[in-house]
């Protein structure tokens, strides 16, 4: 049986803000197994079918242009229920209302209105996941 996959993103502020390592330690740490990891810019058309379910929505385009400022570390993990469990450990959407000890709770900081600098993306379903792993890291 094949064990359950993720991506993961460090966004642009993850990365230029030399949280990359302690992002992707933690997530070592709860025993999730590293299988793919690059460091690279994303480009539009990635992001345009990575956010599709956001396409029209009003923080979409500031998204995409955040998500466009910088590299990022895309990285898919493997591991019993790992998705619900990055989940877990990424923490609510909006860094200021994310919970202490999550990796948005902890290093998120006031960014004013800006939600989408929230440090990480994981995959919200099996479906998801295997969708994204095509995007990012091809079939
Ligand atoms: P998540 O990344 O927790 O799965 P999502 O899929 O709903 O959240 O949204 C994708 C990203 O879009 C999210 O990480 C940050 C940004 N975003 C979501 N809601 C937002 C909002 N209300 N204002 C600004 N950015 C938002
Ligand atoms: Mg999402």
């Amino acid at each position: 049986m094949t064990a359950e996959r993720t991506l993961v993103l460090v966004k642009p502020d993850g990365v230029s803000r030399g949280l990359a390592g302690a992002i992707l330690a933690r997530v070592e740490a709860k025993g999730y197994q590293l299988a793919e990891l690059k460091l690279l810019t994303a480009t539009r058309e990635v992001l345009e079918q990575h956010y599709a379910e956001h396409e029209g929505k009003p923080f979409y385009e500031p998204l995409l242009e955040f998500m466009l400022s910088g590299p990022v570390i895309a990285a898919v993990f493997e591991g019993e229920r790992v998705i619900e469990g990055f989940r877990s450990l990424a923490g609510a959407t909006d860094p200021t209302t994310a919970a202490p000890g999550t990796i948005r709770g902890d290093f998120g900081r006031d960014w004013g209105l800006k939600v989408q600098q929230n440090l990480v993306h994981g995959s919200d379903s099996p479906e998801s996941a295997e969708r994204e792993i095509g995007i990012w890291f091809g079939a």
